[in-house]
């Protein structure tokens, strides 16, 4: 199985900064072709900032900067993923093509989430989350933090399966940098195979974010940190992720050769 690359489209005012909303759905649009002419597999369209501190945005707000780019990629033959923790965003994206839902709370933000997930029947990302971003520092708290994301991911599994879900559709993600600190992440990556063993495909995002520094030269930007992200990517791949979400889909694409090209010298 090769790993899938999911390139992240963030349509929020801040990413595309030259203003009015043709000019936003246009631009995102643009994007996201130039990252499937890279080989993304699939776009992950979000509308609401989950970085540590952001503020939460209305439920509409976040569906009209979302669904008519969803509309348009899926009319286009694309697979889109909508990121959201909102049901109605989610149920919305859906009905206009999207799919796959990205929630990054794993369906806890949001008690309709898990029901929307299952009357849609498309697979369902769950992140490990404990709570919005404004507060989300204060709860990296852990006894250990392999067991605790793997049993906190476990209780989500339940709570979908139980809600309906099929298990077939799920898809978790060890959630790096919410409510973690940069040992806690590392942590994680360097055991991803316990999380594969839970039987789930599993997403891993480490795309541009802060642990990656710690391999940095002090005043490296956000960018610097692509080459850092795809090697995370080429690591998550060995370890048998189903998938690899990035903002740099071309260095991803190298990353991942590079794994391919050596498990298939490996025979
Ligand atoms: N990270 C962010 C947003 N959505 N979804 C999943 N499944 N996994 C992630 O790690 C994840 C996500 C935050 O990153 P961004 O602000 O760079 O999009």
């Amino acid at each position: 199985m090769t790993t899938k690359i999911m390139g992240i489209l963030n349509v929020t005012p801040d990413s595309f900064s030259d203003g009015g909303e043709h000019a936003t759905v246009e631009a995102a649009l643009s994007h996201a072709q130039a990252m499937l002419d890279e080989g993304a597999d699939i776009i992950d369209v979000g509308g609401e900032s989950t970085r540590p501190g952001a503020d939460r945005v209305e439920q509409a707000e976040e569906a009209a900067r979302v669904l008519p780019v969803v509309r348009e990629l899926a009319a286009r033959g694309v697979a889109v993923s909508i990121d959201t923790m909102s049901a109605r965003t989610a149920e919305s994206a859906v009905d206009a093509g999207a799919a796959m839902i990205n929630d990054v709370s794993g369906g806890l933000a949001d008690e309709g989430m898990a029901s929307v997930a299952a009357a849609t029947d498309v697979p369902f990302i769950a992140m490990h989350w404990r709570g919005h971003s404004t507060d989300m520092n204060s709860l990296a708290v852990y006894s250990s933090v392999r067991a605790d994301v793997r049993h906190e991911l476990l209780a989500r599994v339940d709570a979908l399966l139980a809600a309906g879900v099929s298990s077939r559709r799920i898809i978790l993600d060890p959630g790096l940098g919410f409510a973690k600190n940069a040992g806690h992440n590392w942590e994680l990556v360097g055991h991803l195979d316990e999380l594969i063993t839970l039987g789930f495909p599993l997403l891993v995002g480490a795309s541009r974010k802060r642990f990656l520094a710690d391999v940095l030269p002090e005043g490296a930007t956000v960018r610097d940190r692509d080459p850092a992200t795809a090697a995370v990517s080429s690591l998550a791949a060995a370890a048998g992720a189903w998938g690899v979400r990035v903002h740099d889909v071309r260095g991803t694409r190298t990353a991942l050769a590079v794994h391919e090209a050596v498990r298939g010298a490996r025979g």
